[in-house]
C-alpha cells in the first residue's frame, strides 16, 4: 500500500511522544480529540496512519520533551496532490502547538503525481550552452516609476556585463510603465541583438502576477510572445498554482520560484515547514526549474546548514529531474569563493545590488561576477584575480572579498 511518511519534531509538555505521535496518527486519519464509538477495526487498518518511530530527548527535569516523531498516511486517504497531502499531514497539526514538519518521503508510486522540472539543470544549461561552471543571475533593481526605455537600457547592460540570466523584481507587479507583455517582447529584441553582436545569450524571467485565474491564460501568452522563462511569487499563491503552471504543455517555459513570503512558514524554530521541505522538496516535486533562497552570507541570510538542506534537496537523486539552487539575497562578488565552495558549479550566484550598485554600472558588475567566477575556478583568490580584471578590482575595494578558495 502506497503511503506517505511525514518526520515532525514536536515539543511535548506532557513528556509522553509516543502518546502524542498515537494521537497525530489518529487525529489527522480516522480518528478525533474523542473516542469515536462508531470506530471499526477495518476502518482503522485501512486508513489510520501508522507510528514508524519516536525518537525522544531531555525527558527529565526538563519542561518538554522534544522528539522526532515519523508518522505514515496510507495514500488512499487523499488524492494525489499537495493541497491534500499537506492538509493531510499538517492540517490542524500545524495549529496545535511546536510542532515542525521537517520532511514528507512520498512512496514511488505516489511520485508519479508530481511532475518536477520540466527543464532542471541540465534543461537549462543546454539552452544557454553553459556548462561547467556556476551560472550568473542578475535582478532589475530601481524598476518601480520607471519606462520601458530604463528597462531595456537595464536589460542590455546586465547582458553585456555576461550574465546568464535577468530575472524581474518579486515586486515588479503589472503596471502602465512595463506591461508583462511588452517586457518580453522588447526585451527579447534586445537580448537577441546582444546575442548577434556578441554571442553571449541570456535568459530573461519575467514575473507573473496578478489573480490567480489569470495566470494561465498569461503564461500562455507569455510563452507564445517567445518568453524565455518566468518568475513565479509561488508561496504567495501556493505550490498546486506552480504545478498547474508546470503541467502545462502550452507553457512549457522554464519557471523561476521565489522564496517572497516563506519565511513565515518556515523561519520559526519549532513550527511550520523546514526550509529543506518547503524551498527544497516541495518545490522541486510541484515543477520549478529554479529555487530562490538566502545564502547564509548576504543581507537576508540563512543559516549556513539550511541553505545547504535546501541545495540537497534541489538535487539529490530522485525521480524527477534536478533544480537549480539560487542562493541570493545581498550577494557580491567578494562572496564567489564561499558560494562556489558551498553550493558547487551546478547553483547560480544571483544579485541584484551586487551587479548594479557597481560604481561602473551594471555592465561592470556583470563582468566582475564573471571574473571572480573565473579567478575562483582557476583556483586563485580573488585578490590574486583583482591584479588582472579591473572590473572585480573595483567591486572587492568597494565590498570586500572572502578568503576561501573552491576546490
Ligand atoms: C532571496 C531572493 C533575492 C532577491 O530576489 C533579490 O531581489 C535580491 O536582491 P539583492 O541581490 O539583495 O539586491
Amino acid at each position: 500500500m502506497s503511503e506517505i511518511t511525514a518526520t515532525y519534531i514536536v515539543h511535548d509538555a506532557k513528556h509522553n511522544p509516543e502518546k502524542k505521535a498515537e494521537g497525530i496518527a489518529l487525529g489527522l486519519t480516522v480518528g478525533s480529540w474523542t473516542d469515536l464509538p462508531e470506530l471499526d477495526q477495518k476502518q482503522l487498518k485501512k486508513h489510520k496512519g501508522r507510528v514508524v518511530s519516536v525518537e525522544g530527548a531531555n525527558r527529565e527535569g526538563t519542561t518538554e520533551t522534544v522528539a522526532t516523531i515519523k508518522i505514515a498516511y496510507p495514500a488512499i486517504n487523499f488524492s494525489p496532490d499537495l493541497p491534500a497531502i499537506l492538509t493531510t499531514v499538517f492540517g490542524k497539526l500545524s495549529l496545535d502547538g511546536k510542532v515542525k514538519l521537517v520532511d514528507l518521503e512520498f512512496g514511488e508510486e505516489l511520485k508519479k503525481s508530481f511532475p518536477g522540472p520540466r527543464f532542471g539543470v541540465e534543461g537549462i544549461r543546454s539552452k544557454l550552452g553553459v556548462h561547467g561552471r556556476p551560472l550568473l543571475m542578475s535582478i532589475f533593481k530601481g524598476i518601480i516609476g520607471r519606462n520601458m526605455d530604463f528597462l531595456l537600457k537595464q536589460l542590455k547592460e546586465q547582458s553585456l556585463g555576461g550574465v546568464d540570466l535577468i530575472k524581474d523584481d518579486e515586486i515588479l507587479f503589472e503596471n502602465e510603465l512595463t506591461p508583462f507583455e511588452k517586457r518580453i517582447t522588447l526585451g527579447k529584441r534586445v537580448l537577441d541583438e546582444v546575442y548577434e553582436t556578441t554571442g553571449h545569450r541570456t535568459i530573461y524571467a519575467a514575473n507573473l502576477t496578478g489573480r490567480t485565474t489569470q495566470l494561465r491564460d498569461k503564461a500562455r501568452k507569455a510563452s507564445e510572445l517567445g518568453a524565455d522563462a518566468l518568475l513565479f511569487n509561488v508561496f504567495a499563491y501556493g505550490l498546486d498554482v506552480l504545478q498547474e503552471l508546470r503541467e502545462d504543455d502550452e507553457i512549457a517555459i522554464p519557471i523561476m520560484a521565489h522564496p517572497a513570503v516563506s519565511g513565515a512558514l518556515t523561519s520559526a524554530q519549532e513550527y511550520g515547514f523546514s526550509h529543506s521541505l518547503l524551498l527544497g522538496k516541495l518545490v522541486r516535486y510541484a515543477g520549478a526549474d529554479f529555487s530562490l533562497f538566502p545564502s547564509p552570507y548576504g543581507s537576508v541570510a540563512l543559516e549556513k546548514q539550511q541553505a545547504l538542506s535546501i541545495a540537497e534537496a534541489l538535487t539529490a537523486e530522485d525521480q524527477v529531474k534536478k533544480a537549480f539552487p539560487v542562493p541570493s539575497a545581498g550577494i557580491h562578488p567578494g562572496m564567489v569563493p564561499l558560494l562556489v565552495k558551498d553550493f558547487g558549479l551546478d547553483s547560480i550566484i544571483n544579485a541584484g545590488g551586487g551587479v548594479h550598485g557597481h560604481p561602473s554600472g551594471a555592465q561592470g558588475g556583470g563582468k566582475a561576477f564573471r571574473q571572480a567566477i573565473d579567478t575562483v575556478l582557476q583556483g586563485r583568490t580573488l585578490e590574486q584575480g583583482a591584479l588582472e580584471h579591473e572590473e572585480l578590482k573595483i567591486a572587492i575595494d568597494l565590498w570586500g572579498s572572502a578568503e576561501a578558495v573552491a576546490k
